[in-house]
Parts: C-alpha cells; sequence; structure tokens
C-alpha cells in the first residue's frame, strides 16, 4: 500500500505519520515511530493517551521534528495523467528549489537529483487502483516527500492523478432476460435492472446507453442515467414472435468514447387469445369401397390452434345437425380427429354422405369443416379391356426396333357391362406412348422414335376410367402391356481419347507393348463389339491386338531414321453395316547415345606454305553425330601433334607456330571426335596429315670457295677448254627455289674479253682460251650464285681469284677485291633444264679432278663439302621429278589421299 494520504485533509495526524516515514526510514525503528507518532498525532487530536505508551520513542520523533528545519506541505502540486509510459517528464522542483534533489519514494516516480526533473517510472499510476473510492475527478492525490538543496530541506509536494477514459462501462451479466405478456399495452414501461459500471469518473465514467435491433417495437427511457426502463412501443403477438433479441448498449462520454453491450432478451408470454380454425381448403372429399370393414378410417380431419399448451387444446365433434345415417356409421375421435367406420358395409348402391366436423376449444366459439364420403359399390361386371397386338410380338411381347417412326402397335377395346357409358382408356405415366380413339376403339401407338440405349423395355399401363350410368365413380381397371426395343447398330464406336500422346526409348526390345486404346459402343451384342486395326503404313513397325487394343512395336525403334511416328487406330463395330471411328496416336521416340561422332574421313590431308604466322587456319574437317541434346553434341582434340596444330569448335584447324618446311616438311596428327553422351561417351578418331608447301625462304650458300680470298694458280700454258676448278653452292629449299644458277659478274680486268667462263648450272670454271702474254697476272670472277625462286630468286655473290703465272707457288691474296658495280644484281634466271641427273653425276666427275687441283688449301673443307654433297645428291636421287609428281591433287582447302 502506497502513501496515499493528503495532508491538509487529514490533519495532522497524518503529516506526522508522513514525517515519520521518511525521516526514520530503517525498518528496525519503524515500531517505534509509529508508537511515538501515534501518541503526538492522538495528542494533537485530543483522543486521549494509550496505556503502553513509549516516552522514549515520543520523544525521540520531537526531538527530529525539531531537527528537520522546514516542512512544505502542498505549497507545490503535480498533475499527471493515469497510465503514462515510462520516463516521461511531469513535473520539476528545479524551478522551485535549489539542488541537489532527492525524492524519498520512488515507486511511481523519480527526480534527476541535479535537476529536479520528475519523471515517471516502469511502475504505472493506475488511478482506479490507487483511489478506488474518489468519485470527483482530481480527488485523487499522492503526496511525494524530498530532500532539496544544500541543506536537505525536507519537502513535500502533492501529485494529482488525473482520470483517463481506461475503462469501457462493464455489465455485470451477459445476458438479461425480460417476460411481456402477449397482450400488453402499447406505452407500458418496464424497468431493467441491469446497469452498467464505469470505473472511470467524471465524464469517463458518465454512461449513456441505447437499444439496438429492437425494430421499433421496444424503445428505452433512461431516467437520471440511472433507472433504465423498456417501453413497449407496438402490439406484441407471440403467435407472431416469441422472443425479441436486441442489444443494450452503454457508452461513456470520454474522448475516445468507450461502449460495451449485453444481450437484452425479451419473451413474450401467451396468452389465450386464439381459436381452433380449420385451414380454407380443408374440404375433404373421400371415396371408399362399398364392402368396407368396421374400424377402417375413413380420414383424418385436423385443425389448428396457434397459441401454447393447454391455450391450444382443440376438441372435436360432429355438428349436431348431421344426419342419423351418419351417426349411425361413422365415428369420431374427438382428440385425434380420426373418422373411422362403425360397422361393415354391404353396399351395393353409390351413395354420398356428408359429415359436418367441429372444432372447439376453452373460450373459443366452434369451428366446422365438411368432408364428403363417396361409398362405391363393388362392381358387379367385371370390366376388361381387349388388346389385338397389330407389331410383331412373341408371348404377348411386342417386339419393335429401335429409331422407328411413330408406329401403330395395338388396338384396344373396352369391353364390359354395357351399361357403363363415358368410360375412357388412358395411359398411365410419362411414357413415349399415345392412344388414340377411332370407332369406339383406342390405336396405341408410339408418340416418338424409341432409343435402345436409352431404355430397352417398356411395360405399358393402360388404365380404364369408367363411370356408371347411375353417376359416381366405379373403381378403375388396368392392364399392362410389354414392349421390347430391339438394338440397331446406330452408334459408331467412340475412343475415350481422340488423340494418344506416347514417348519411347529408341532401341527398344521387339514386340515391347506401348499402349491401351479402348473404344466403346452404345450399341449391344455384335452392333457393340469393336474391333481395333491400324492403318496399312504403319502396320509393318507396330501391331495392335484387334479385341484388347493393345498397341505393340514390332521392331526396334531408331531415333535417327524417324523420330515421331504418327498412327490411326480405327475400331469398328461389328454390326452391318458396321460403323468405324478413328483416333491418332503420336509416338515420341527419345534419344540413346547409340552413334558415335564421324568424320567425313577418316584421313584428311591438307596443305600449308611454310613460315605462315601463327593461327593460319590449315583447314576445317568435318564431324556429324546423329543422336539428339548432349548425345549429340561433339568436341574435337588435337592429338599427337606435339603441340603444332590445334582445333577449334568450328571444327577448324590452326597452326599454333610457324612451320618450317626444311625443318619438317610434314606433320601427321590424330583428331579424337567425342560427344557429351551419358553414361557412356562415344569417339571416332581421324587421322590428319599437313604437308608444309616450301617457299624461297633460302638464299644459295656457297660452299666452295668457302672465302673470297681464295686464291689459284694458273699456269699460261693450260690449254683451252681445260676445267679450272669448280663453284660448289647449296640451297636448302626445294624444287625450282633449289635450282641454282651461276654467272660471272664482271672480270675484274676490265678488259673486254675473259679468258674464264662460268657454266651456268654446274658452276664450273673453264679455261675458254689458250692463255696469251698479256693474260699474265691476277684475275678476280665476281660470281653471282642465283637461285630460280619465283616471283624474285635469291643469291649469294663470291670471288674468285685466279692468279696466270709460271711459278708454282703458292699464291696469295693481299685484300680482298670490293664491287663497285651496280647493286641490283638479280637477272632473270636460267632457262636450262630443271632437272639434269647425267649432268649431276659428270659434276661427280669434275669434282674430283677440281678436288686434286685445291687439295692443299681447302683439303680439310673438301671433305665435309663432299660428304654433304653425296647426302644431299642420294636425297634429291630419291625424290627427283617424278617424286615430285606425286603431290595429290590440290582441290581447294582439303586433300584426301586415296589411302
Ligand atoms: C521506546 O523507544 C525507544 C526508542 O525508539 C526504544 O529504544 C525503547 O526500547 C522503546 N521502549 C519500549 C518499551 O518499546
Ligand atoms: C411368356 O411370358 C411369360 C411371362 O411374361 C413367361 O413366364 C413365359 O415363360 C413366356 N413363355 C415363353 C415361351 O417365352
Ligand atoms: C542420351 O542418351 C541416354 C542413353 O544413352 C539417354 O538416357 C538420354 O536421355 C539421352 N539424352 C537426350 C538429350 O536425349
Ligand atoms: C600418341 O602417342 C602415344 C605415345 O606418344 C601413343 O601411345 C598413342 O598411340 C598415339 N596416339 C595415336 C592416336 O596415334
Ligand atoms: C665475298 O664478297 C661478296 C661481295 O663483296 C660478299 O657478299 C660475300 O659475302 C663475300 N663472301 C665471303 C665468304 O666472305
Ligand atoms: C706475282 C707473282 O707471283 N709473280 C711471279 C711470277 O713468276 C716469277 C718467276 O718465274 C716470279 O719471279 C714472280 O714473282
Amino acid at each position: 500500500m502506497p502513501v496515499g494520504h493528503t495532508c491538509w485533509r487529514r490533519g495532522i495526524n497524518e503529516l506526522c505519520l508522513q514525517l515519520c516515514r521518511f525521516t526514520l526510514l530503517p525498518s528496525s525503528s519503524a515500531i517505534t515511530c509509529w508508537q511515538g507518532t501515534w501518541v503526538t498525532c492522538a495528542r494533537a487530536m485530543g483522543h486521549g493517551t494509550p496505556d503502553n505508551m513509549n516516552w522514549t520513542g515520543l520523544l525521540q520523533n520531537l526531538l527530529l521534528m525539531v531537527h528537520l528545519k522546514q516542512i512544505v506541505c502542498g505549497s507545490i502540486q503535480l498533475s499527471i495523467p493515469e497510465e503514462l509510459e515510462p520516463g516521461i517528464l511531469v513535473g520539476s522542483l528545479g524551478e522551485h528549489f535549489p539542488p541537489l534533489y532527492q525524492l524519498l519514494t520512488q515507486e511511481y516516480l523519480r527526480m534527476d537529483s541535479n535537476m529536479g526533473n520528475i519523471y515517471t517510472t516502469g511502475h504505472k499510476l493506475d488511478r482506479e487502483a490507487l483511489c478506488p473510492k474518489e468519485t470527483i475527478p482530481g480527488d485523487c492525490s499522492v503526496v511525494h516527500n524530498a530532500l532539496v538543496g544544500p541543506t536537505e530541506d525536507l519537502i513535500q509536494f502533492l501529485v494529482i492523478i488525473e482520470d483517463i477514459n481506461d475503462n469501457a462501462p462493464l455489465f455485470e451479466m451477459s445476458e438479461i432476460h425480460l417476460r411481456v405478456s402477449e397482450d400488453v399495452t402499447v406505452g407500458t414501461s418496464f424497468f431493467v435492472d441491469d446497469q452498467a459500471r464505469d470505473e472511470d469518473v467524471g465524464i469517463n465514467g458518465e454512461l449513456q446507453y441505447h437499444l439496438e435491433g429492437s425494430d421499433g417495437v421496444f424503445t428505452l427511457k433512461v431516467e437520471n442515467r440511472l433507472v433504465i426502463e423498456l417501453v413497449v412501443e407496438k402490439a406484441l403477438d407471440r403467435e407472431i414472435q416469441e422472443l425479441y433479441h436486441m442489444q443494450l448498449v452503454a457508452t461513456d462520454c470520454g474522448t475516445p468514447p468507450l461502449s460495451s453491450s449485453a444481450a437484452l432478451m425479451v419473451t413474450v408470454t401467451d396468452v389465450d387469445d386464439n381459436c381452433p380454425s380449420f385451414s380454407s381448403d380443408s374440404t375433404l372429399t373421400v371415396t371408399i369401397p362399398g364392402d368396407s370393414l368396421e374400424n377402417t378410417l375413413v380420414t383424418q380431419v385436423t385443425a389448428t390452434d396457434p397459441d401454447l399448451a393447454s391455450n391450444a387444446a382443440i376438441v372435436y365433434s360432429f355438428s349436431p345437425k348431421v344426419s342419423e345415417r351418419v351417426k349411425e356409421i361413422f365415428s369420431l375421435d374427438s382428440h385425434t380427429g380420426h373418422i373411422r367406420l362403425t360397422q361393415n358395409l354391404h353396399s351395393d348402391k353409390p351413395e354420398e354422405v356428408g359429415l359436418i366436423v367441429l372444432a372447439s376449444g376453452p373460450h373459443c366459439p366452434p369451428s366446422g369443416t365438411q368432408v364428403t364420403v363417396f361409398i362405391l359399390p363393388k362392381a358387379n361386371q367385371e370390366l376388361s379391356i381387349k388388346i389385338g397386338l397389330i407389331a410383331e410380338h412373341h408371348n404377348q411381347t411386342m417386339v419393335l426396333p429401335e429409331n422407328q417412326p411413330p408406329t401403330v402397335l395395338a388396338v384396344l377395346e373396352l369391353q364390359g357391362d354395357s351399361g357403363f357409358k363415358g368410360s375412357s382408356l388412358a395411359i398411365e405415366g410419362d411414357v413415349p406412348f399415345s392412344l388414340s380413339p377411332q370407332n369406339g376403339k383406342y390405336l396405341l401407338s408410339t408418340s416418338k422414335p424409341l432409343d435402345y440405349e436409352m431404355k430397352d423395355e417398356y411395360s405399358i399401363s393402360v388404365v380404364a376410367h369408367v363411370r356408371s350410368a347411375d353417376g359416381p365413380l366405379i373403381l378403375p381397371s388396368r392392364q399392362t402391356i410389354r414392349l421390347l426395343v430391339v438394338d440397331v447398330n446406330d452408334n459408331a464406336p467412340h475412343f475415350s481419347q481422340s488423340q494418344y500422346q506416347l514417348e519411347v526409348e529408341e532401341n527398344n526390345i521387339p514386340g515391347m507393348s506401348l499402349l491401351q486404346v479402348s473404344a466403346t459402343d452404345a450399341d449391344g451384342g455384335r452392333n457393340g463389339k469393336v474391333t481395333y486395326r491400324l492403318d496399312d503404313s504403319t502396320s509393318v513397325i507396330f501391331n495392335i491386338h484387334s479385341t484388347a487394343g493393345q498397341l505393340s512395336v514390332r521392331a526396334p525403334l531408331d531415333r535417327e531414321q524417324q523420330s515421331v511416328h504418327k498412327l490411326t487406330v480405327f475400331a469398328q463395330d461389328g454390326g452391318s453395316p458396321p460403323l468405324e471411328s478413328q483416333a491418332t496416336i503420336c509416338i515420341h521416340v527419345l534419344d540413346q547415345n547409340d552413334n558415335a561422332p564421324g568424320f567425313l574421313s577418316t584421313h584428311f590431308i591438307f596443305f600449308i606454305r611454310e613460315n605462315s604466322s601463327p593461327f593460319t587456319q590449315v583447314g576445317e574437317v568435318e564431324v556429324k553425330d546423329p543422336d539428339e541434346g548432349e548425345n549429340g553434341s561433339v568436341s574435337l582434340h588435337v592429338v599427337n601433334s606435339s603441340g603444332l596444330f590445334s582445333i577449334d569448335k568450328s571444327q577448324k584447324i590452326h597452326t599454333t607456330t610457324k612451320l618450317d618446311r626444311e625443318v619438317e616438311d610434314h606433320h601427321e596428327f590424330y583428331l579424337v571426335a567425342r560427344d557429351n553422351g551419358h553414361p557412356v561417351a562415344l569417339a571416332s578418331t581421324a587421322r590428319v596429315t599437313v604437308f608444309v608447301e616450301d617457299i624461297n625462304d633460302n638464299p644459295p650458300k656457297v660452299i666452295l670457295p668457302n672465302s673470297n680470298s681464295s686464291c689459284l694458280t694458273v699456269s699460261p700454258s693450260t690449254l683451252a677448254g681445260t676445267v679450272l676448278t669448280k663453284i660448289y653452292a647449296i640451297d636448302e629449299d626445294s624444287g625450282l627455289n633449289s635450282e641454282i644458277t651461276f654467272a660471272v659478274v664482271a672480270p675484274e680486268s676490265a678488259q673486254n674479253r675473259s679468258p674464264f667462263q662460268i657454266h651456268p648450272r654446274l658452276g664450273t670454271i673453264t679455261l675458254s682460251q689458250q692463255l696469251v702474254p698479256k693474260d699474265v697476272g691476277m684475275h678476280h670472277l665476281f660470281i653471282v650464285v642465283r637461285d630460280s625462286g619465283k616471283p624474285t630468286p635469291l643469291y649469294t655473290t663470291v670471288w674468285v681469284n685466279l692468279l696466270v703465272n709460271e711459278s708454282i707457288s703458292d699464291c696469295y691474296l693481299d685484300k680482298v677485291p670490293t664491287w663497285k658495280g651496280a647493286s641490283d644484281l638479280l637477272l632473270s634466271p636460267s632457262k636450262a633444264p630443271i632437272c639434269d641427273v647425267e649432268t649431276t653425276r659428270s659434276a661427280r666427275v669434275i669434282l674430283f679432278i677440281g678436288l686434286t687441283m685445291i687439295l692443299t688449301s681447302v683439303s680439310l673443307l673438301l671433305v665435309t663439302a663432299c660428304l654433304y654433297l653425296k647426302h644431299r645428291s642420294l636425297q634429291k636421287n630419291k625424290r627427283g621429278c617424278a617424286s615430285e609428281n606425286e603431290i595429290p591433287l590440290r582441290l581447294r582447302d582439303k586433300y584426301y589421299s586415296d589411302e
């Protein structure tokens, strides 16, 4: 229980109590405090002294009071709405007192010790809980104590807790029951004892009432906001509405208003305000046979009274005016209204009896109804219907094919007592037959074509309604004719599906069952028996069981040959003529990885010029895989090409580097094509040969003489025609590019005529004429060695120095001569034959002669040159002219050998 007292209203005793509370906070001294304070307060109030007063405690308290310098009471007050969230600033002591500040009770409020600001805490202020008794707004207040200022003066301030509309009105009962008699007069009011309560005060607790769902039958009258009355506004009738279900709603006047409701149930109680009555169409006409037995139930009369229980009690009786005959043969049960026979009837005459039954209730005039009873006599002569069947019949049953236009089936004739006049014949029930009178007879015919599939058998019931000459009715007579409908083949078989879709993996087992088709025929018997067949073109591969409709495949399917098969299946019934219908079956063959990638050739041959830049396209291969999707997606790889070639996705082969024919004149490698099939990928390989075509990239190389300063002494007595020496040169290219010619550009001696000649093919230097004395001396021959490459041949030059002197001693050159002529030494190459084996052979003979002559200076080089030349000529012999013709024909980019 918090400190919930106001100091000014409760007098000094309360002040003392407060004082005690906040000065003697330690609980051990609380009791003493209480005693002391009590006495002080009691005295001040003039209430005398209790016996066991603790004077020591009282003294202490008085001392404490003296010690407290100042008590401020009521000079400061705060107004705080209830239910505030924690941490909201609600006021401040800072503007009234200097710091510091200390709040002595911290339950609902806390104070900032430096500023004196007062905030709400997590413990919410609830006005209804703190001051449950206070009903005047602003009356709920709590005294708070604080120590303020440097001297810690005790002050009190008042916190007024303001009401907010946080409580809805509340009815004690959720249902209010009232009972109102149905004969109550309009304007009567009934006190409703159930009021709602609202815990809020002031306007928040002020209630207003209204009624919902009353439809204007009731209204509400509220006096002084406390007395609630229900006013009847319209006349009530329990027989129309017994229970009124309304809502009594109480709303307070807060903002926003809160409301609640209780169900108000008004039960209208019964008053005997209705009398028994027969319904307006209750006049009864009953027919009973003339031979009915005693106690036979003739009929029952029923009157109604809408009142309840005893107010609705009905008593039946015969009107006192009924004839003696009625009283003699009928009895009436006064409670149930049952009319029975009191005796066995033996009536052979038709008779009509009229009864009047009265229904009466308490305080009610009787209400009456009339009952007419026809008593029919036993027919004294049997009435019969004679039937003459016209339609085909067996054993009195007619047989008619379906779908016939309206046909006459039989002739009917009434036979019996001639006294029966005005008798008539009719067909019972809703059947497709009709009767037409003709010359006192009746023709029975179908009224519409019959459908075997709808109904295959009819029982036609023919009734004769007969009226005797005397007037009243006589019991009707009835006869049944059977008719069987015969089926006609008027329905074609009907497929349950007009289209079938199916997926089958290729390479299936022959005879595999695929699908069951089914067609139904509404006809019966043979007309409804269905057989299946396929169209002729597809029945080679597929087969259908003629009666079961089971479709199977005879042979393995190959998707690569045909991926979709479209079949037409026919269903035929057994009628004559037969009827037929058809359906289509679409079979999709699913792929299997059953084809390896295939190269167009097993061996591809390509040519490429040497020295082509890297990534030059060598050629293109073609590879195909007829499978589908991943199974047919091929990737290509180059195998064993020493990294010289690569293949890209578009199946083009490229070089990866420059190729040098002089190093390797052809390359062989393999291509592997692999598909992506799962689980097994298939692969195949093809061989590729790439020939490197020569280009003139090597100039001739002079091997002998090996320097420009070589020197040969020629004796002046040498005979004309003698071969003096030979120039050896080689060219690493092939063909024309290696075909070498020799020419002397200009002799050094500057004379018109030179005694030396060079053979343009063999490179031999011959003395062309007898030497004369003026020839003695040094001759420098500048020789151009040129290959036959197209368009521009390559060449090298060499100096050959010949000394014409008697002395056989070694000649030597002081200085290498220099060429001062034109720098462009390219002359058109000689037209000498490319290949001359015999000359080559004779050249070898001359070589040996030359060798002996210059043995002394070049013996070492000679051995090397000799070996080299030997090797070259061997190669030449091997290849020769003929072998060059063996290069396969060139077709665009691709080459195919005859391998
Ligand atoms: C009276 O009060 C004093 C001080 O509070 C205490 O020491 C003493 O024991 C009390 N005596 C009795 C009889 O309670
Ligand atoms: C003729 O029909 C009746 C009933 O309809 C049947 O009991 C009888 O066996 C049938 N006779 C022949 C020969 O079908
Ligand atoms: C590829 O073939 C395998 C069987 O070899 C099959 O399971 C798979 O469905 C095929 N893939 C495609 C895309 O047809
Ligand atoms: C590639 O070379 C390896 C050895 O270097 C050999 O085993 C393999 O058979 C070769 N592949 C083909 C396709 O020739
Ligand atoms: C000889 O001289 C020519 C032209 O002066 C020069 O091109 C050639 O390289 C020389 N040959 C040798 C082997 O020094
Ligand atoms: C240039 C040269 O060697 N000349 C010589 C030619 O021969 C005679 C002797 O026969 C020598 O004396 C020359 O020196």
